[in-house]
Protein backbone atom coordinates (compact mmCIF):
# COMPACT_ATOMS: atom_id res chain seq x y z
CA UNK A 1 0.00 0.00 0.00
CA UNK A 2 1.38 3.81 -0.65
CA UNK A 3 -1.13 5.36 1.58
CA UNK A 4 -1.22 8.18 3.74
CA UNK A 5 -0.83 8.57 7.39
CA UNK A 6 -3.25 9.47 9.68
CA UNK A 7 -4.12 10.03 13.87
CA UNK A 8 -7.69 9.27 14.55
CA UNK A 9 -8.97 10.52 17.89
CA UNK A 10 -11.50 8.16 19.85
CA UNK A 11 -13.92 9.21 22.47
CA UNK A 12 -16.60 7.81 24.02
CA UNK A 13 -18.83 8.37 27.22
CA UNK A 14 -22.25 5.70 26.89
CA UNK A 15 -22.32 2.48 26.70
CA UNK A 16 -19.39 0.42 27.23
CA UNK A 17 -17.30 2.30 26.76
CA UNK A 18 -13.73 0.06 26.18
CA UNK A 19 -16.00 -2.42 23.92
CA UNK A 20 -16.72 0.85 21.75
CA UNK A 21 -13.26 1.58 21.13
CA UNK A 22 -12.29 -1.71 20.33
CA UNK A 23 -14.91 -2.20 17.74
CA UNK A 24 -14.32 1.24 16.97
CA UNK A 25 -10.76 0.81 16.06
CA UNK A 26 -11.40 -2.42 14.41
CA UNK A 27 -13.83 -1.35 12.29
CA UNK A 28 -11.19 0.56 10.24
CA UNK A 29 -9.55 -2.51 9.48
CA UNK A 30 -12.61 -3.32 7.66
CA UNK A 31 -12.23 0.11 5.64
CA UNK A 32 -10.91 -0.73 1.89
CA UNK A 33 -7.18 0.16 1.00
CA UNK A 34 -7.25 1.42 4.87
CA UNK A 35 -5.03 -0.75 7.64
CA UNK A 36 -4.74 0.22 11.39
CA UNK A 37 -1.02 0.30 12.15
CA UNK A 38 -0.76 0.88 15.98
CA UNK A 39 -2.72 2.39 18.45
CA UNK A 40 -2.45 4.19 22.15
CA UNK A 41 -3.14 2.66 25.57
CA UNK A 42 -6.67 3.67 26.77
CA UNK A 43 -7.34 6.35 28.97
CA UNK A 44 -10.27 7.20 31.26
CA UNK A 45 -10.62 11.17 31.06
CA UNK A 46 -12.40 13.80 32.96
CA UNK A 47 -15.27 15.59 30.38
CA UNK A 48 -14.24 18.54 28.92
CA UNK A 49 -16.03 21.33 27.64
CA UNK A 50 -19.63 20.02 29.30
CA UNK A 51 -18.85 18.78 32.94
CA UNK A 52 -22.40 17.17 33.65
CA UNK A 53 -21.73 13.78 31.96
CA UNK A 54 -19.96 10.51 32.54
CA UNK A 55 -16.38 9.94 32.69
CA UNK A 56 -15.16 9.45 28.51
CA UNK A 57 -12.93 6.67 27.68
CA UNK A 58 -10.19 7.98 24.72
CA UNK A 59 -7.42 6.95 23.24
CA UNK A 60 -5.40 7.67 19.81
CA UNK A 61 -4.49 5.75 16.58
CA UNK A 62 -2.56 5.33 13.79
CA UNK A 63 -4.09 4.41 10.25
CA UNK A 64 -2.35 4.05 6.60
CA UNK A 65 -4.87 4.74 3.88
CA UNK A 66 -4.75 4.79 -0.04
CA UNK A 67 -8.05 7.13 0.95
CA UNK A 68 -8.23 11.14 1.06
CA UNK A 69 -8.86 13.06 3.84
CA UNK A 70 -12.15 13.79 3.11
CA UNK A 71 -13.24 10.22 2.71
CA UNK A 72 -11.41 9.29 5.65
CA UNK A 73 -13.75 11.68 7.18
CA UNK A 74 -17.07 9.72 5.60
CA UNK A 75 -15.57 6.75 7.02
CA UNK A 76 -15.38 8.11 10.55
CA UNK A 77 -19.07 9.84 10.26
CA UNK A 78 -19.78 6.21 8.94
CA UNK A 79 -18.48 4.40 11.95
CA UNK A 80 -20.42 6.82 14.25
CA UNK A 81 -23.37 6.59 12.49
CA UNK A 82 -22.85 2.62 12.72
CA UNK A 83 -23.08 2.52 16.44
CA UNK A 84 -26.36 5.16 16.53
CA UNK A 85 -24.84 8.24 17.38
CA UNK A 86 -27.22 11.36 17.76
CA UNK A 87 -25.81 14.71 17.17
CA UNK A 88 -27.08 16.65 20.58
CA UNK A 89 -25.48 19.33 23.03
CA UNK A 90 -22.75 20.31 21.64
CA UNK A 91 -19.44 18.43 23.47
CA UNK A 92 -21.93 16.41 25.54
CA UNK A 93 -22.50 12.67 26.07
CA UNK A 94 -21.67 10.26 23.16
CA UNK A 95 -21.34 6.95 22.25
CA UNK A 96 -18.91 7.40 19.79
CA UNK A 97 -16.63 10.71 18.28
CA UNK A 98 -14.14 9.83 15.63
CA UNK A 99 -11.71 12.82 14.75
CA UNK A 100 -9.32 13.23 11.85
CA UNK A 101 -6.33 14.76 14.52
CA UNK A 102 -3.40 14.94 12.01
CA UNK A 103 -2.76 14.02 8.26
CA UNK A 104 0.62 12.90 7.67
CA UNK A 105 2.45 16.23 6.01
CA UNK A 106 -0.79 17.96 5.06
CA UNK A 107 -2.58 21.05 6.15
CA UNK A 108 -6.36 20.48 5.33
CA UNK A 109 -9.09 23.76 5.57
CA UNK A 110 -12.50 22.64 4.19
CA UNK A 111 -15.97 23.29 4.86
CA UNK A 112 -16.08 19.93 6.45
CA UNK A 113 -12.95 18.86 7.80
CA UNK A 114 -9.44 20.83 9.45
CA UNK A 115 -6.60 18.95 10.17
CA UNK A 116 -4.67 19.41 12.36
CA UNK A 117 -7.68 19.34 14.72
CA UNK A 118 -8.28 22.54 15.55
CA UNK A 119 -8.42 22.32 19.16
CA UNK A 120 -6.16 19.05 19.96
CA UNK A 121 -3.33 20.90 21.24
CA UNK A 122 -5.74 22.13 24.10
CA UNK A 123 -6.77 18.76 25.43
CA UNK A 124 -5.02 16.38 27.73
CA UNK A 125 -7.49 13.52 26.15
CA UNK A 126 -5.61 14.25 22.79
CA UNK A 127 -2.08 15.16 23.59
CA UNK A 128 -1.57 12.21 26.20
CA UNK A 129 -2.37 9.15 23.76
CA UNK A 130 -0.56 11.50 21.12
CA UNK A 131 3.06 11.12 23.16
CA UNK A 132 2.32 7.89 23.60
CA UNK A 133 2.28 7.32 20.10
CA UNK A 134 5.53 10.07 19.23
CA UNK A 135 7.55 10.11 22.41
CA UNK A 136 9.81 12.52 21.40
CA UNK A 137 7.18 15.24 20.96
CA UNK A 138 6.88 15.37 17.15
CA UNK A 139 4.21 13.90 14.58
CA UNK A 140 4.68 14.36 11.12
CA UNK A 141 7.40 16.56 11.77
CA UNK A 142 4.74 18.89 14.02
CA UNK A 143 6.20 19.63 17.26
CA UNK A 144 3.47 19.19 19.65
CA UNK A 145 4.55 18.35 22.94
CA UNK A 146 5.66 21.71 24.97
CA UNK A 147 1.61 22.81 24.66
CA UNK A 148 0.71 20.23 27.13
CA UNK A 149 2.20 22.66 29.71
CA UNK A 150 -0.56 25.49 28.50
CA UNK A 151 -3.30 22.97 29.51
CA UNK A 152 -4.86 23.13 33.11
CA UNK A 153 -6.76 20.45 34.68
CA UNK A 154 -8.95 18.04 32.43
CA UNK A 155 -7.84 14.65 34.83
CA UNK A 156 -6.64 12.22 32.98
CA UNK A 157 -5.54 8.30 33.81
CA UNK A 158 -4.46 5.63 32.03
CA UNK A 159 -6.24 2.13 32.11
N1 LIG B 1 -14.84 15.26 23.41
C1 LIG B 1 -15.43 16.43 23.25
C2 LIG B 1 -15.69 17.34 24.35
N2 LIG B 1 -15.14 16.93 25.60
N3 LIG B 1 -13.96 15.44 26.93
C3 LIG B 1 -13.27 14.29 27.06
N4 LIG B 1 -12.74 13.97 28.24
N5 LIG B 1 -13.09 13.42 26.00
C4 LIG B 1 -13.61 13.69 24.79
O1 LIG B 1 -13.42 12.89 23.83
C5 LIG B 1 -14.33 14.90 24.61
C6 LIG B 1 -14.48 15.76 25.73
C7 LIG B 1 -15.89 16.88 21.93
O2 LIG B 1 -15.63 16.02 20.94
MG1 LIG C 1 -14.29 15.41 19.26
MG1 LIG D 1 -16.08 14.65 16.22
Amino acid sequence: MIGMKYIIGIGTNIGDRKINIEKAIDAFNSVPKTAVLRRSSLYETEPVGYAEQQNFYNACFEIESELEPNEILGVCLGIEAGFGRVREIKNGPRILDLDVILAENEKIETANLTVPHPRYNERRFVMIPLLELFPDGVAYGIKFSHHLLGIKGQAIKEL
